[in-house]
């Protein structure tokens, strides 16, 4: 779950130093039965920073609760630090792996030359920049016999004095925003994915605009965007868009050619090569 680059794009600059927000909450989303209601849940959250430094705890929970909001459970790791520098600062816990911290960016795109009208030219937006990822490595035993749809997403409280969350982001495959403007955008990041039938005629007629889909056409492929989950079937290896999704897989040909009915199939910009062969995976950050 990767959660806060190290710059924007639009405008451009960097973002805050802090790596990730004491006053959220971050979770990541397992459905295990094929409903798209949670049915396990891992919870993250950080300490004020001390120091520059921040620590995460993390806690599980299972059932009814796990589709639910709040941020108790059964703690995993906690008080952990947060990793800021080159070597990853891993935590392991029973047959769990954890890592919270800055690396490098694993994302590549062509964002210019998705600006300049699709004319792309393989100028790697994210080649040099960083982003705060939250890592997690869990038994496949816990994920039971079947294929599980994953999803992620971060909740902040309702009001400065707190009170109830407020799901302020949510995704699971990449490149769905796009497809939605102001009010659409905000009724999507709020929602669940077991309610995402909703927005098949919004993705449908993006795609029409965007593809020259017919409407047929433009809707069936809308149903293949949503719901929002990535599914993955640990007795294969992941491999996007069929299962799961890994870190060199080039999601953003893939989300090109469907946007453009296959006019567009590339933006020329290619895996990184910094990434790690072991756990967390993604390579040290450029700025340490
Ligand atoms: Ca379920
Ligand atoms: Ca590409």
């Amino acid at each position: 779950m990767n959660v806060h680059p190290s710059a924007s794009a639009n405008p451009p600059g960097p973002t805050t130093a802090e790596p990730f927000a004491p006053e959220a909450l971050y979770e990541l989303k397992i459905d295990t039965d094929g409903d798209a209601v949670a049915d396990i849940a891992y919870r993250l959250r950080f300490s004020l920073p001390k120091g520059g430094a921040q620590t995460a705890t993390l806690r599980r929970v299972e059932g009814a609760e796990a589709a639910a909001t709040g941020d108790q459970g059964q703690i995993i790791v906690e008080g952990v630090p947060v990793s800021t520098g080159r070597e990853a600062r891993v935590t392991q816990a029973g047959d769990y792996r954890f890592f919270a911290g800055w690396r490098s960016d694993p994302f590549f795109f062509d964002v210019a030359g998705a600006l300049n009208n699709l004319q792309f030219t393989g100028d790697d937006f994210f080649a040099d920049k960083d982003v705060c990822s939250i890592v997690l490595e869990v038994p496949n035993s816990i994920l039971g016999p079947n294929a599980v749809g994953l999803w992620a997403r971060t909740l902040i409280p309702a009001t400065s004095a707190g009170g109830d969350w407020v799901q302020a982001d949510r995704g699971a495959r990449p490149s769905q925003t796009p497809f939605l403007a102001g009010e659409q955008n905000a009724a999507y990041l709020g929602g669940e994915p077991a309610d995402d039938a909703r927005f098949v005629a919004v993705f449908a007629h993006a795609l029409e605009h965007a593809g020259g889909y017919t409407p047929d056409e433009a809707t069936r492929v809308a149903e293949t965007l949503l719901p929002d989950l990535l599914r993955y079937d640990p007795t294969r290896p992941a491999s996007f868009p069929d299962n799961g999704r890994a870190l060199t897989d080039d999601v953003s040909d893939a989300f090109l050619a469907i946007l453009t009915n296959g006019k567009i199939t590339g933006d020329k910009a290619g895996p990184h090569r910094d990434l790690l062969a072991e756990f967390p995976y993604l390579g040290p950050p450029h700025n340490a």
